[in-house]
């Protein structure tokens, strides 16, 4: 009797403790990150903003996505983003409802598939856009700074929308966050020009522990994703640290000029990739696209060549949006791109979400 009893506390408390991993991840979040790792260089997930929220002509309908209407699959990885949560609102600054955020973000992990949410936040410190560009924001919003509590208050609300985001059993479902992106460009109230580097990674660091650590948030892996790789240093200046970050990436846009991107896009890659291995960490392109898609050979032509030979875990298209014409970035059934996109679905190295069964995304390595 004593035995089992002891047995049975044995086991509760590896239970307890398992619920946590080292470095503060849930089973379902290490495991998420080790099966990026070990396909990184093998496998090219594809991810789309926004992909089951809406798209060309519709918005909120059950199962639906461009990208599936045109290839037969969700992307792999699905974009999201929590713009606008942090002032209260029940929609985001997309007007995608958060309600419908949690219930898609579900469906894609019950799937197999992969959630990823950027946060294009309002500046606490005024109010305003994430566009603007009020100089020492940051600082404002750091701990003794004068808007510091208002900042707590954003990450209450988003701490409490993660919470949520649970299958019906009860298993936190694993998102990689990607906080204060492209802040190596200057558009952003916590970009380059507007913060110095040590308020920047004092913003990260901060924002990470409050999350992760004071609010328990076990299920968050978290994505550094730059603009352009210009350089080493200058992609690592603003680092947080190795203990602060699991993914490394970059957002890059194609213009029109289809070779400067490509030029552009080696480049980063090639920086990426060599510190993302040498940290030990996730490569992945974070944003992409060539908006309207005017070339209808860009996937298999363009895109494909230009990552194919660099270890990047999943690249992401940006959104298809409903309500501002021809702001789109993936093809839909009838656009010029689809049997190109369908070509480039069926490359071996290319995973779309019924692609991720054979890669255990979600099945824990045996210690
Ligand atoms: C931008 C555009 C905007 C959008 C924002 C946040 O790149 O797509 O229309 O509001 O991202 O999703």
């Amino acid at each position: 009797m004593r035995i089992v009893k002891q047995t049975g506390i044995l086991i509760a408390a590896f239970c307890l403790v398992s619920q946590v991993s080292v470095a503060g991840r849930s089973p379902e979040a290490a495991a998420l990150l080790n099966a990026l790792k070990s396909i990184s260089g093998q496998y090219l997930l594809l991810g789309h903003q926004d992909a089951t929220a809406y798209g060309i002509d519709w918005a909120a309908e059950p199962d639906r996505s461009d990208i599936k209407s045109t290839t037969g699959a969700y992307p792999a990885v699905h974009g999201w983003d929590v713009g606008h949560l942090e002032i209260g609102r029940n929609a985001n600054l997309d007007n995608v409802s958060f309600s419908l955020m949690r219930d898609r973000i579900i469906e894609a992990y019950e799937r197999g598939g992969i959630n990823t949410i950027s946060w294009h936040s309002t500046n606490p410190v005024n109010g305003e856009s994430a566009w603007d560009t009020t100089r020492n924001s940051v600082k404002q919003i750091l701990p003794g700074g004068k808007h510091h509590g208002k900042y707590n208050d954003y990450l209450n609300r988003l701490a409490r929308f993660f919470k949520t985001l649970k299958t019906n059993d009860g298993t936190a479902i694993p998102i990689i966050f990607r906080p204060f992106h492209e802040h190596t460009g200057s558009w952003f109230w916590w970009g380059e020009a507007f913060c110095t580097p040590q308020e920047y990674q004092a913003l990260w660091r901060y924002t990470v522990d409050y999350l992760r650590d004071k609010k328990g948030l076990a299920n968050l892996l978290f994505a550094y994703s730059s603009s352009t790789i210009e350089s080493e240093a200058h992609y690592l200046v603003r680092y947080p640290g190795d203990d602060y970050v699991d993914i490394m990436g970059f957002d890059e846009y194609c213009m029109g000029d289809e070779q400067a991107y490509t030029a552009r896009m080696a480049k980063s890659l090639a920086i990426l990739t060599a510190i993302a291995a040498e940290r030990d960490k996730v490569a992945a392109i974070t944003e992409t696209g060539y908006e309207q898609i005017p070339n209808p050979h860009w996937f298999t032509q363009v895109l494909y060549p230009t990552i194919k030979d660099y270890p990047v875990a999943w690249v992401l298209l940006w959104r298809n949006a409903f309500n501002r014409p021809n702001h789109f970035y993936a093809p839909y059934p009838a656009h010029s791109a689809a049997e190109d996109f369908r070509n480039f679905y069926r490359l071996p190295a290319v995973r779309f979400e019924d692609g991720l069964a054979p890669l255990h995304i979600y099945q824990p390595t045996k210690p």
